[in-house]
């Protein structure tokens, strides 16, 4: 645990600076000059290329190495093996900090090292939490400052509590004198180690994103979902939003999908149905902390959005574009237009004829090469959303009447059903299963199972942790609990085309969704789940006929008996921690598909 001394932020700054060597050490107060002053060194770097056509926003690319979340050197670091458990890369605490402190020994020479003092969630909020990152990466400054609120709130909020997770950060790339560096330093040698016990960060070798930006997947899903396992609320990997129906009446709900499965487009949904309204509170992580009333309340601990950018479009997220049309915003790997604007594939029909590649090559349509890198990213303000709702900050969150789980499955999953229960709908999360994407290095298509979207970013046994979800009903009643949903978007026909049209067409299973949550029901139990009756999901001005609707829908006896053996190895792999209640919704699941 922390020590409280009076000035444990200060002694761990020095300790740090005196294993990592650096020429400078500087305090960021989160200002707008300060902010101006990074963007500059970053620009004078080359790392930086202002963009001619957005407001103070900037082009930059990596190197080709450092793409993504490395998952393979991801590692939780919890006293007892046992708590990481078989989904996570384990090591003895001792015996990493020891390799560590070897890689981190002199790493910051010749650079400057940040610290970085920031709060996940609003400053001063009830369940807000606060973090230092020192790091030797401009670019990490200039991201966290978008990400999360950062600078002298923050460090003031800190030096009252005393209470602060330590992230430290090193590209990995010390800086000789007299040799150039280069735009992106980073280390084949990458570690992105976890200790929940002492919440401690340690990261080394890659400059870029969730492996970088420590507030993001490190703190506010890996630390903190620990953390809620030992305090008693959730830290997962959904978007928040917030729907008002035709009545005016306003439901709030969370989504748990992977990485790179349409979070961020479903967070902004823009709806195609009439009258019905949809605002965001968050893209990628929520905070769960039941009310006083009993009810689950989320907040989102970002301040921004970092999205894919590929597929993000006029068309497909059309509010997105809107976001970071207002500028303030840093693109990373995606192509520069020869008029100084950044394009993606999929951000408008018409292709651009030149471009500059994420590669920082000439770049002509046509290219068998893709000119943006599947997981480039915006980074933008989460303020700048047209469809922000004003509540996104509110420091107690939002009531959660509805959560939904999805992932990218071809076949098998319908495109929309209802758990019988809070139970049942725990069976849904820890027996999620998506096509891996781009978004962590490795390959991509293959169908994995993903609980609760929380793969990569469980800071503990998933045993546990489903363990602690199912402990949430004995909290409260269980009318009280959120209702739970499985969608898949992705199902595909027999020659491989979406049934689906997806995006703003989406806007008709909330509608459903949210209808069940009202009691205004209109489905039927099956083998899975309840599942919409004919004619259920409004598909007014939809081209799409009863029969697709039906196939969509379709819950299929043979590709279940393919399901099930799946789960059944999945459960096996989580071992003794598997709780015995989802052993049970296993063995139910199977009846029902052997009585169909
Ligand atoms: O690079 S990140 O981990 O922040 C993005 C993601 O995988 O969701
Ligand atoms: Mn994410």
């Amino acid at each position: 645990m922390q020590t409280k001394t009076l000035d444990n932020l200060q002694e761990w700054v020095d300790e740090i600076a005196l294993l990592t060597k650096p020429d400078k050490i500087y305090w960021c107060n989160g200002s707008e000059l300060e902010s101006e002053h990074i963007n500059n060194i970053l620009i004078e770097k080359k790392v930086f290329t202002p963009l001619k056509k957005k407001p103070r926003s900037f082009w930059c690319t990596s190197d080709p190495s450092d793409v993504a979340r490395v998952e393979d050197r991801t590692f939780i670091c919890s006293k007892e093996e046992s708590d990481a458990g078989p989904t996570n890369n384990w090591m003895d605490p001792d015996e990493m900090k020891s390799i560590l402190e070897e890689l981190f020994d002199g790493s910051m020479n010749g650079r400057t090292m940040y610290v970085i003092p920031f709060a996940m969630g609003v400053v001063g909020g009830r369940n807000s939490k606060y973090g230092v990152q020192i790091s030797d990466s401009p670019y990490v400054v200039a991201s966290m400052r978008i990400m999360t609120r950062m600078g002298e709130e923050a460090l003031k909020e800190i030096r009252k509590t005393h209470e602060f997770v330590k992230a430290l950060h090193s590209v990995g790339a010390p800086l000789l004198s007299g040799v150039e560096d280069v735009t992106w330093p980073c280390n084949p040698n990458k570690y992105i180690v976890q200790f929940p016990e002492d919440k401690e960060i340690w990261s080394f070798g890659s400059g870029y994103g969730g492996n970088a930006l420590l507030g993001k997947k490190c703190y506010a899903l890996r630390i903190a979902s620990y953390l809620g396992w030992k305090e008693g609320f959730l830290a997962e990997h959904m978007l928040i939003l917030k729907v008002t129906s035709p009545d005016k009446i306003i439901n709030y709900i969370a989504a748990a999908f992977p990485s790179a499965c349409g979070k961020t487009n479903l967070a902004m949904l823009d709806p195609a149905l009439q009258g019905w309204k949809v605002e965001t509170i968050g893209d990628d992580i929520a905070w769960l902390h039941f009310g006083d009333d009993g009810r689950l309340y989320a907040s989102n601990p970002e301040n921004g959005f970092f999205g894919v950018a590929p597929g993000t479009g006029w068309a497909t997220n059309p509010n997105a574009m809107r976001t970071i049309e207002l500028g303030n915003s840093i693109f990373t790997n995606v192509a520069l237009t020869d008029d100084g604007d950044v394009w993606w594939e999929g951000m408008t029909e018409e292709i651009p004829t030149h471009l500059t590649s994420w590669k920082r090559q000439s770049w002509t349509s046509g290219s068998s090469e893709l000119s943006s890198h599947p997981n480039s990213r915006f980074c933008t303000p989460a303020s700048q959303c047209p469809t922000i709702a004003p509540e996104w900050e509110n420091p107690d969150g939002v009531p959660i009447s509805a959560i939904f789980f999805g992932g990218r499955r071809d076949s098998t999953l319908p495109l929309v059903f209802q758990a019988r229960n809070w139970q049942h709908g725990v069976f849904l999360g820890a027996t999620l299963s998506s096509e891996t994407t781009a978004a962590a290095t490795g390959e991509v298509g293959v169908v994995r199972r993903d609980p609760f979207a929380m793969l990569p970013f469980l800071g503990y046994h998933a045993g546990d942790y489903f363990k602690h979800w199912l402990s949430l009903a004995s909290v409260t009643s269980e009318n009280n609990l959120p209702k739970i949903f499985y969608v898949n978007w992705f199902r595909k026909d027999r020659n491989g085309k979406f049934l689906w049209p997806g995006f703003s067409e989406n806007s008709r299973v909330l509608k459903w969704a949210i209808e069940q949550v009202r009691g205004e029901t209109s489905s039927r139990e099956s083998a899975i789940g309840l599942i919409p009756l004919p004619g259920a999901i409004d598909t007014e001005n939809l081209n799409i006929s009863p029969e697709l609707m039906a196939e969509v829908l379709n819950v299929s006896k043979s590709e279940w008996e393919n399901e099930i053996p799946l789960i059944h190895k999945w459960f096996e792999f989580i071992g003794d921690k598997m709780p015995l209640e989802l052993w049970d919704e296993l063995s139910f699941l199977e009846e029902n598909i052997a009585s169909m």
